[in-house]
């Protein structure tokens, strides 16, 4: 085992040399990305473990990557993954550890000076830790006296729901249904997800019109799809495996219409590193057919406007005896609200639509046309449509456009909302979920015979809220980076602090360990998805479900990274025994075989009958969703057409504070989304590079038209601070971010999460879904400073990329 940590100071003068800002003209993955997996294997000193671990990831025997959703292919190839998973993967076979000397040997306050890259870059962590005061350090504790603590905290509450229990979306299904089942019997719906900063107005809008909240297409429907509309995503990143699928929707001559601010590479064009011909000839295929860039948050007037179009155009249909352009034997049998929808579309003014959307006229109409064309079409979305004050609304138009000409059930054609996490979806349908389903909680209640709390829960933002009134004292986590992947920084890390007890089951080391509640702070270490987790029944698989609703198993094939590790359920199993010692559940029992968490979990849910039977073959099984036998469950039990006026949407108190602002102030306001780099997954940072962005050996960069560059009087390369701007005029700045002239909308922005939530104001969210606005924080410009220190260690030599 190499215990060598890295002693690289991390608040270093940047190298500015090796930083830089080009055209990136190679097709996304291809040769780039087989060089950059071998880098990361190479750094977390893996070469040999790693390249057999990822023989393994997607396999029927082996484990599910948790890099991202995506499903896998059915006949899997030798190597199915991709080089954003290799790098997750990577990063948790890493042969780095932090054990107990590590933290004997530095201080939290000197922790807590070094950057997030630095954090993550020291490896697994290997033992339970307690944070001692008096010596400002984490000292090791053994497992029990963890569970004690935990106990005590909780115990000494004056109800439970001064407690929250955070899951980020890697927890496999048996450790979350335990973790529902624990904290449920423990007394609260306090369930905060990853997913309330994610998808939620996904899960909440489709609810409402489709009455599931999830996807309705696997990847049959790709095979048949006559167009792709993908609005939002950045798969190249995000999803690489994706690209595979798009490529045959492609070479098959089906349309791919992408809709999205930046001209993504992995959107443009695609080299398949599992295709010998396109590796040896150096060839790819273009993935997009057609690319429309439409301003930051301009997607409803977008949408809007295609329903405007096909109304028109189904007017004119009509007028001149041809057939109707909606589906109106799909709608009459299947929908309410259709008229009250067209309604709406006809209130609508031409000029309201254009104002907002950032495309000419023209664009928008053949946008329009070619959904008109499609008879079978998929519309694909992530975090661009989600990430919203009007996310639901978004997502609720979306479904309109699909229903009204009746793209629900058809095969090839349905909604395919793209989730992030490996399980974040398995983890809601398990129960994880701060405004439970009566039927839920009935199930439960008569299982287990319990008494589940009836009470709704609170969800990311309500936790940080309550935290900050004092309503919350107790944050518990499974897995995840709460302080860091949460809006409003400054406001979120003084809310975990007023707690008295926080505690983190985590594989690696992050910030949020770093950020201590007032009386104790535990990190409890776990094992990972590559890794052999043994049970009294011998090894155990653990179960996800992916974005296109898969359930399949998942099992490690390598040596835990240390011998102190427990598996998440057995933490979970545990930590129920010493919080509820009088509980008639054996919490221990479980753990002995998942199969038994597996029996359980099919009593409690209908559509998990026969689990064990059903999930072991290889590919495990499908999910129905109901909306595809057009059995529709929703309170009227028929799909619905929601909408809301565009003036709602486009008018809301920050617009209307936005406006007031630009009315008094000289200087443009912009909107700025935040996104992912090509080196990163959510808080974790890989590297430096945004490759397919051009961008190398730096994250600190904010992409900007030019002429907007021109027009505020900056120019290229200079640093500036970017500061937000929110009714209730809190000042939040951050500082020294390079300009980058890129091809991005007038008035649109672009920087990078997570250094830039300390932006986004608490109260700037979606309200029904409970969602940050992540993607739409209106700002304002000022000239600013080089950085002191670029916080972040220079890892790679960014002229390595190219090879
Ligand atoms: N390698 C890697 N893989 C990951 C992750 C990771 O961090 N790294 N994260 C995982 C998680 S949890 C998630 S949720 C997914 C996220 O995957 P994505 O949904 O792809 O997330 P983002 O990178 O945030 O960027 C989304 C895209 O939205 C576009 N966009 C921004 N604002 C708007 C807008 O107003 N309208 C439109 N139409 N587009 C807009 C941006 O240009 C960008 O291309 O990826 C998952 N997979
Ligand atoms: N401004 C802005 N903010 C955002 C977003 C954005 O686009 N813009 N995106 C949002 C989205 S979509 C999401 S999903 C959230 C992500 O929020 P989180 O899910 O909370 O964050 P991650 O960075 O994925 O969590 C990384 C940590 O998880 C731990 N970990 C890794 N694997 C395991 C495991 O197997 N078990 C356990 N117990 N722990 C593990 C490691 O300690 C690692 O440090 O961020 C959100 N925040
Ligand atoms: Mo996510």
């Amino acid at each position: 085992m190499d215990d060598k940590v890295d002693e690289n100071p991390v608040n270093v003068q940047p190298n500015i040399g090796h930083a830089r800002i080009t055209n990136y003209t190679h097709p996304a993955a291809g040769w780039g990305a087989l060089l950059s997996v071998a880098r990361n294997l190479t750094q977390q000193g893996i070469m040999a473990k790693g390249a057999i671990t990822l023989l393994n990831i997607n396999q029927p025997t082996g484990f599910d990557c948790p890099g991202c959703a995506w499903p896998e292919k059915k006949h899997a190839h030798a190597f199915n993954f991709c080089e954003n998973g290799a790098k997750a993967i990577a990063f948790e076979a890493t042969s780095k550890r932090v054990p107990p000397e590590f933290f004997a040997e530095r201080t939290v306050s000197w922790l807590s000076e070094q950057s997030d890259y630095f954090l993550e870059q020291q490896g697994r962590l290997t033992d339970p830790m307690r944070y001692d005061a008096a010596t400002d350090r984490y000292v090791p504790i053994s497992w029990e006296e963890a569970f004690s603590i935990i106990a005590r905290h909780l115990h000494a509450l004056d109800n439970p729901n001064q407690a929250a229990f955070y899951t980020s979306g890697r927890a496999s299904n048996e450790a979350a249904f335990l973790y529902q089942l624990f904290v449920r019997n423990f007394g609260t719906n306090n369930f905060p997800d990853c997913s309330n900063m994610c998808h939620e107005t996904t899960s909440v809008g489709l609810a409402e019109s489709l009455g599931l909240g999830k996807g309705t297409v696997t990847l049959d429907d790709f095979e048949l799809a006559d167009a792709v509309f993908i609005f939002g995503q950045n798969p190249g990143t995000n999803h690489p495996r994706m690209l595979s699928t798009l490529r045959e929707v492609s070479k098959r001559g089906a349309r791919i219409i992408s809709i999205n601010p930046l001209k993504e590479r992995g959107l443009e064009r695609f080299q398949d590193p599992q295709s010998p011909i396109e590796m040896m000839t150096n060839g790819s295929t273009r993935i997009s057919s057609n690319y429309f860039q439409p301003k930051v948050g301009g997607d409803y007037a977008v949408l809007m406007g295609m329903m405007k179009h096909l109304r028109e155009w189904d007017q004119k249909a009509l007028a001149a005896g041809e057939p109707s352009l909606f589906d109106h034997a799909f709608i009459d049998m299947n929908t309410d609200g259709f008229e009250a929808m067209i309604d709406q579309v006809d209130q609508t003014s031409w000029a309201s639509i254009h104002e907002q959307t950032g495309l000419k006229p023209d664009e928008l109409k053949s946008l329009a046309k070619m959904f008109c064309d499609a008879e079978r079409v998929i519309f694909c979305w992530g975090m661009g449509i989600t990430q919203n004050r009007n996310g639901v609304a978004n997502v609720q138009m979306l479904a309109n456009l699909l229903l009204a000409r009746g793209h629900i059930g058809r095969p090839g054609a349905g909604a395919c909302p793209v989730r992030g996490h490996s399980n974040v979806q398995g983890d809601r349908t398990m129960g994880i979920h701060e405004r439970p389903s009566p039927k839920l909680l009935d199930s439960l209640d008569r299982v287990f015979n319990m008494k589940s709390p009836r009470e709704n829960g609170m969800g990311v933002l309500e936790t940080i809220e309550g935290m900050l009134k004092g309503d919350v004292k107790v944050f518990f986590a499974l897995g995840g980076n709460f302080a860091v992947a949460t809006p409003d920084t400054p406001v979120t890390f003084e809310a975990l602090r007023r707690c008295t007890l926080t505690a983190h089951v985590a594989t690696k080391l992050n910030r949020s360990h770093l950020i201590l509640g007032k009386e104790e702070a535990l990190i409890l270490p776990c094992l990972g998805r590559t890794e052999i987790d043994e049970q009294l029944h011998g090894p155990q698989a653990i179960s996800v479900e992916d974005s296109m609703s898969n359930v399949h198993l998942s099992a490690g094939k390598n040596a835990p990274a240390s011998p102190n590790l427990l598996s998440e359920p057995d933490i979970i199993a545990r930590l129920a025994e010493a919080v509820l010692p009088d509980s008639p559940i054996k919490w221990r029992w479980y753990i002995e075989s998942y199969d038994r968490i597996r029996d359980a979990i099919a009593e409690v849910f209908d559509e998990f009958h026969d689990f064990n039977a059903r999930v072991y073959p290889p590919g495990g099984f499908h999910l129905q969703h109901p909306a595809n036998e057009h059995d529709w469950h929703t309170k009227t039990g028929k799909a619905g057409f929601f909408i809301k006026p565009i003036d709602e949407v486009y008018a809301d108190k920050e617009y209307a504070y936005a406006a007031q602002y630009k009315g008094q102030h000289k200087g443009q306001l912009y909107t700025l989304m935040t996104m992912r780099s090509h080196d990163q997954y959510n808080t974790t940072i890989y590297g430096l590079d945004d490759r397919y962005r051009g961008v190398f050996g730096q994250r600190r960069v904010l992409f900007m038209n030019k002429d907007d560059i021109k027009e505020a009087g900056f120019v290229a390369d200079q640093w500036i601070d970017i500061e937000s701007i929110f009714p209730d005029q809190v000042k939040r700045v951050v500082e020294s971010f390079r300009i980058v002239p890129y091809d991005i909308p007038r008035g649109s922005l672009g920087a990078y999460y997570p250094e830039t939530n300390p932006l986004v104001a608490l109260s700037s969210r979606d309200e029904r879904a409970m969602i940050p606005a992540s993607k739409s924080i209106p700002v304002i410009l000022h000239a600013g400073k080089a950085p002191e220190h670029f916080n972040l260690a220079l890892p790679v030599d960014p002229e390595a990329v190219h090879g």
